[in-house]
Parts: structure tokens; C-alpha cells; sequence
């Protein structure tokens, strides 16, 4: 029976470079035929956005349990996220929801985040809170309530030009509760008016992404329910509106790998809302339930990554409710170092190899041995060229951070919503 002392030393080992774990993975891996070196240049390279909304207090429709120390405005926020970025090396955009994000002078906004070496990334509006959104936004039958939801996406586009930004993130909560409610057709004429109008308003060098949804808040029909219905929207409106993958936002049996392929092949897959879940939208911490699954999504992207120039925003979208927020945001992190790196190491000559001789279980034992590799010192070495930590969870827990800000801040306020 091993000690508890040795485990510890041996965890310890994992996720630093000094001692052993480190030399003997490179070797390992140079000896697989591995390019070390590029493997960590392209995970040098990785970019992570975490959200504003990520770091207040949230909670289901049961109950919000508040924390000491959350941000008490967004720029308490930004100020996290730019402590997550210098502990991890790979998040240096921080996404902001309006108006739960909004204030007076967004120069300043911005002029606080890059202070801190952040930059504002992905604006998304809201349109899923005001009483007069109740049978939906841009897919409302009154042309008034669809003028304020389109103005409101206006507002957005120039608080993106002066928070520096250029992608405009939308989701929608417009469907219907029950069957006959309203014509599913005449309603996605009218969001393609109002998103036509949006479109034409971006300045050239700005992205729209379109996130979709099964269900939730509507459980009848949503009026952008799948992959289809946002990449069909898309191509009306042109070649800078682009999809948006949230991966709790399909049914169960989703095969979500697959519908990344495909809107990689289409060349519209324009972003990413990491999360995790178990049963619906869950926005648990990514990689926490079905690492293999985020593994799987990423040997897809780094398969497209070999021939395509196209730019991904890789985001995290997550709540985080009962867990404290830093270390949740931290660790998703990691998850997604760990699942990019894992996938990096897929040998796609041995893949093709297997594909083209029909040997099912010769390809598909190839990706289990790159997600069997433990990538942990890699990654902890990738963070410490980064100038970021080893092991940032614990380089987080000694600095005090989270006991200065609950001393500062005291009990803070919602992400926007509670
Ligand atoms: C909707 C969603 C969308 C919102 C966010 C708060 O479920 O995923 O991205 O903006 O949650
Ligand atoms: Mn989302
Ligand atoms: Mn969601």
C-alpha cells in the first residue's frame, strides 16, 4: 500500500516540470514520434475567452447562494478575469453581457481591462429578461417590440466598437409554449429582417455569431433550435455571420463532434461556449462530465486546424453556483488545455492509415491511446513558458486573492439575473 505522502508527491510531480514527470513525458512522446516542440507551440498559441457572467453570484430557479468576495460591477469582474488569465497564460479576453455589463463610459471599460493586460472580447446582448420579450424578441409578432430588441442588438454593435471588440454573440429565447401559438415560418422572416439589419450596421471587420438552442425558456419550438436552423439563417445574412456551437445546448443523443465537422467543413463554425452537462443546459465545468467527448471535439478542430485559416472563438460559458467561481473558472481551463493537448498528440498518420486499410479498432485504439496519455506536466510546462503557473490552483490558493477580495468586496452581486 502506497503512503499518502508519496501520492501527494507524485500528484505534485504531475503538474510541475521539476522532477521527473515532465523528461519522462517528452521522451515518451519523442520516442511515439511526436514533434514535442510543435505540440507546444500550438498549445502555447491556445486562446480562451471566460465570461463576465462567470464570475458573479448565479444560481438555478431554486435558489442563489452568494459568496464573499463575487464582483460587485463589471469591472470587479474584469479585474478576475484577468487574474485567471495570469494564472493560466491562455484567457486574455474576458466576453460581457448588456446589460448586465453595462456602464456609463465603456473607454473606460475597456481602458480598466487592458490595464490589466485583458482586452473586452465577445459582446452579447440580451434579449430574454424584459417583461415585453414574453412571446419573444426579433420573432415577435409586434413590429414595436422587434424595433426595441433590434435597437437594443445596435446598441450592441457600438458598445463593441468602444469596448475594441469585434464579435457580436447572439442568442435568442424566442419560441413558442404550445402548438398553434404562431407560424413558425413568419417568424423566422421576421428575425431575419431584424438580424439583416444588424448585419448590415457591423462594420466590416465585425463577426455576428449565432448560438443555438433546443429548448429553454421555450418547450414547445425554439426559433433557433439546431445546427441548421442557425447555419441556414447565416448564409442569408452573409459570409461574416457564422454559428455558434454551446455544447448544452443539444439534445442528448447529439453527436456534437460530428455537427463540428460539418460547420467546420461548411466553414461556418464561429465559436464555442464550453460548458458541461449531465442532463440539459447545465453549465457545469467543461471536461467535468465527458472529458472524452471534449476530447473527441478537439481532435476534430485540430484536424481542420492543419488546412483552414478560419478564425474559432473559443469560449466558456458556465455558472457556477455551488463551486467557488475562480477555481471552477481555473479548472475549466486546465480541461481545455488538457483536451487540446490530447488531441494534438493524435498520430494522424497511423489514423489515416488505419481508415484507409478498414481497421475500425486499429483507428479508433489510435485515438485512445492520445487520450490515455496523462498531458498534465506538458500542459503545466506549456503555462510556466506562458509566465503563467504550473498549477494554478494552487498557485491560486496561496496568493490570498480570494480571501482579499471577500475582505474587500464582502457580499457581492449577481451576474446580472438574481
Ligand atoms: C443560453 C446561454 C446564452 C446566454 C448565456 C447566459 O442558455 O447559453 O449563451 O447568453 O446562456
Ligand atoms: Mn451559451
Ligand atoms: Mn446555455
Amino acid at each position: 500500500m502506497r503512503g499518502a505522502g508519496t501520492r501527494l508527491e507524485e500528484e505534485k510531480a504531475l503538474k510541475s516540470t521539476e522532477g521527473p514527470a515532465y523528461e519522462g513525458l517528452s521522451g515518451t512522446l519523442a520516442a511515439r514520434g511526436v514533434d514535442v516542440d510543435r505540440v507546444e507551440g500550438r498549445l502555447r498559441s491556445q486562446r480562451l475567452e471566460t465570461p463576465s457572467w462567470g464570475y458573479g453570484d448565479t444560481g438555478t430557479r431554486f435558489a442563489v447562494f452568494p459568496q464573499r468576495g463575487v464582483p460587485r460591477d463589471p469591472f470587479e469582474k474584469v479585474a478576475d478575469a484577468a487574474r485567471v488569465h495570469g494564472l493560466t497564460g491562455v484567457c486574455p479576453t474576458v466576453a460581457v453581457h448588456i446589460p448586465w455589463d453595462r456602464v456609463d463610459d465603456y473607454g473606460e471599460l475597456r481602458g480598466h481591462a487592458e490595464s490589466l493586460g485583458l482586452r473586452i472580447g465577445a459582446v452579447n446582448p440580451n434579449l430574454f429578461q424584459e417583461p415585453g420579450y414574453r412571446l419573444g424578441s426579433v420573432c415577435h409578432l409586434d413590429p414595436d417590440v422587434r424595433r426595441e430588441a433590434t435597437d437594443h442588438l445596435l446598441e450592441c454593435v457600438r458598445v463593441a466598437g468602444e469596448v475594441g471588440s469585434d464579435v457580436l454573440s447572439l442568442w435568442f429565447a424566442d419560441g413558442t409554449n404550445y402548438a398553434g401559438q404562431d407560424s413558425f415560418i413568419e417568424r423566422r422572416h421576421r428575425m431575419v429582417d431584424c438580424l439583416g439589419e444588424v448585419y448590415s450596421a457591423m462594420p466590416e471587420s465585425m463577426r455576428m455569431l449565432l448560438e443555438y438552442k433546443p429548448y429553454e425558456p421555450a418547450f414547445y419550438h425554439t426559433d433557433l433550435a439546431d445546427w441548421g436552423a442557425a447555419l441556414t439563417v447565416c448564409q442569408k445574412l452573409g459570409d461574416r455571420a457564422e454559428v455558434l456551437v454551446d455544447l448544452g445546448h443539444h439534445a442528448k443523443e447529439v453527436n456534437i463532434e460530428y455537427v463540428v465537422a460539418l460547420l467546420l467543413d461548411e466553414g461556418r463554425l464561429g465559436g464555442f461556449h464550453f460548458n458541461n452537462r449531465k442532463y440539459g443546459d447545465d453549465d457545469l465545468i467543461v471536461g467535468s462530465v465527458n472529458p472524452f467527448e471534449l476530447f473527441l471535439i478537439y481532435v476534430e478542430l485540430v484536424g481542420a486546424e492543419e488546412h483552414s485559416e478560419t478564425r474559432i472563438d473559443y469560449m466558456i460559458d458556465q455558472t457556477h453556483n455551488i463551486e467557488p467561481k475562480m477555481e471552477a473558472m481555473i479548472l475549466s481551463v486546465m480541461n481545455l488545455q488538457e483536451a487540446y493537448a490530447k488531441a494534438l498528440l493524435v498520430d494522424r498518420r497511423a489514423l489515416d492509415e488505419a481508415r484507409r486499410a478498414g481497421d475500425v479498432l486499429g483507428a479508433h485504439r489510435t485515438l485512445l491511446d492520445a487520450y490515455a496519455t496523462d498531458v498534465r506536466p506538458l500542459c503545466a510546462k506549456v503555462r510556466e513558458d506562458l509566465g503563467a503557473a504550473a498549477d494554478p490552483i494552487a498557485a491560486f490558493k496561496e496568493s490570498g486573492y480570494a480571501e482579499k477580495v471577500a475582505a474587500e468586496r464582502g457580499e457581492g452581486a449577481g451576474a446580472g439575473w438574481s
